[in-house]
């Protein structure tokens, strides 16, 4: 069966390229979550936009699902083949494609890795604002697959706000060619929003405009310890209301163990149960006494313990890393990741609520409170006991993700805030949205793959 449809797949698009070999199928058939069982038909690398309309085309003919892949770095199974499907992995259109001076723009490949986008926006002088850890291994398009957020959304917003315009290859091959970067277009209904956050459910992202920004004044990068959660967001506000933060991230002490286990150096001689990491432009001595400030008037409320602010590139790197590692140092204990958020006034009280459930509820396993939290996102991720069986603690997980989501739809929070839902979140998608709208993005799905051959069963189902 799947011989026969590998020959009229090739009959179809001649020159595609077509990967079968069992270590490639386990490898495109997954993704960061490493929850399921890969188990592709096969690898289309398509190496232009008409090969993958065509994939698309007999895809449609033939009645194939198929997953659409970038770098698989995600968190929610968004990009995870395990039923057979065929991947469509864009890693071969990884290409900047122009750049316009007067726009301020850069029109890429789908493919193209983050960094690269950065790379190729610092060549014009230019940023592309919107970083996180995964920066050298997902994809662009996978980026806007999931409206993805990362460390400096405080200051930048999500991918979002920087897409001005999108080529998208639909479930039955068309190419459609949305808002063409214009900066105003009151014409209808926007597709190019609709397609952003859409996982890979309504169209294939193959090209992307992207709006570029000068780029910020030299920053500082400040970590500082905290006795409690409570004063969390006391220090926020302090800090936020006299700099312009280009990030506000936090951790705990479980958190900063992992990262030094894994080679980070220890930022303070004593054991804080809390900590902070944030960036801003200091600039000039206005600037450095409204960081004193801050400082100061946290020290005299006792919401901040100790402090340590970046004299060099190399130290404002080393305590990134403090942060940025958390993910890749905690890898080995196969977590059970949480991506939630509420409006930014509201995570007091949901912190203190969502730490006081997950106390009672996880009283046997070790968890890692981190996250954006001058976004209002946490992420929480459950650390699997060495020797559980990992069904049976996804399964403890999930009765206690129920809880949560209980907890957020009373908040008024999401489900989640920048991984997106995929397979992971799919059960808990009504404490986020309701059944109107989930009804309507039934339709809108319905509507744009009628046959349900895109990305089937993420998100959610028919
Ligand atoms: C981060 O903020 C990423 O570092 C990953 O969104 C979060 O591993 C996680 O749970
Ligand atoms: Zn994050």
């Amino acid at each position: 069966m799947s011989h026969s449809l590998l020959d009229s797949l090739h009959a179809a698009v001649p020159a595609l390229r077509l990967k079968t070999d069992p270590g490639d199928l386990e490898h495109y058939g997954r993704d960061w979550t490493r929850r399921w069982t890969p188990n592709p038909l096969a690898i289309a690398l398509p190496g232009s936009v008409e090969e993958v309309q065509a994939v698309m085309r007999w895809a449609s003919e033939q009645a194939v699902k198929v997953v659409p892949s970038g770098g698989r770095t995600g968190l929610s199974g968004g990009a995870v083949a395990a039923n057979g499907e065929l991947v469509l992995s864009l890693e071969r259109l990884n290409k900047p494609l122009s750049f316009d001076r007067v726009d301020r723009t850069l029109t890429v490949q789908a493919g193209m890795p983050l960094q690269a986008v950065h790379e190729a926006a610092r060549e014009q002088g230019l940023v592309y604002p919107v970083d996180f850890a995964a920066r050298g291994s997902c994809s662009i398009g996978g980026n806007i697959a999931t409206n993805a957020g990362g460390i400096h959304v405080i200051r930048y917003g999500n991918t979002r706000e920087w897409i001005a315009g999108l080529k998208v290859v639909t479930a039955s091959g068309e190419l459609l060619d949305l808002n063409r970067a214009l900066v105003k277009n009151s014409s209808g209904y926007d597709l190019r929003q609709l397609m952003i956050g859409s996982e890979g459910t309504l169209g294939i992202v193959v090209e992307a405009t992207l709006r570029l920004t000068d780029p910020p004044p030299p920053s500082n990068v400040m970590l500082l310890a905290l006795p409690s959660f409570e004063v969390l967001m006391e220090v926020f506000a302090a800090f936020r209301q006299r700099l312009q933060l280009e990030a506000f991230e936090f951790f705990t002490d479980i958190a900063l163990r992992h990262v030094l286990a894994h080679g980070a150096a220890k930022p303070f001689e004593e054991v804080h149960p809390y900590y902070v990491v944030t960036e801003f432009a200091i600039g000039d001595e206005a600037g450095e006494a409204a960081v004193m400030a801050a400082f100061e008037d946290c020290m005299a409320h006792g919401w901040v313990s100790d402090g340590v602010i970046s004299q060099s590139d190399a130290q404002a790197r080393q305590l990134w890393r403090l942060r940025e590692d958390i993910t890749e140092a905690l890898a080995p204990h196969v977590p059970y990741k949480n991506d939630v958020s509420v409006r930014i006034s509201q995570m007091p009280v949901f912190l203190a609520q969502t730490m006081q459930l997950l106390g009672e509820a996880y009283p046997h396993f070790e968890v890692v409170w981190f996250g954006h939290i001058g976004d209002g996102n946490l992420h929480i991720n459950v650390l699997k006991p060495a020797g559980m069986a990992q069904a049976d603690f996804v399964r403890d997980c999930e009765q206690v993700t129920r809880l949560l989501a209980q907890v957020l739809k009373r908040h008024g929070g999401s489900i989640s805030a920048e991984h997106g839902i995929g397979l992971v979140k799919k059960a808990y998608l009504d404490s986020t949205r309701s059944p109107a709208e989930i009804a309507l993005m039934r339709g809108i799905r319905q509507a744009m793959d009628p046959a349900g051959l895109l990305n089937p069963g993420k998100l959610f189902d028919p």
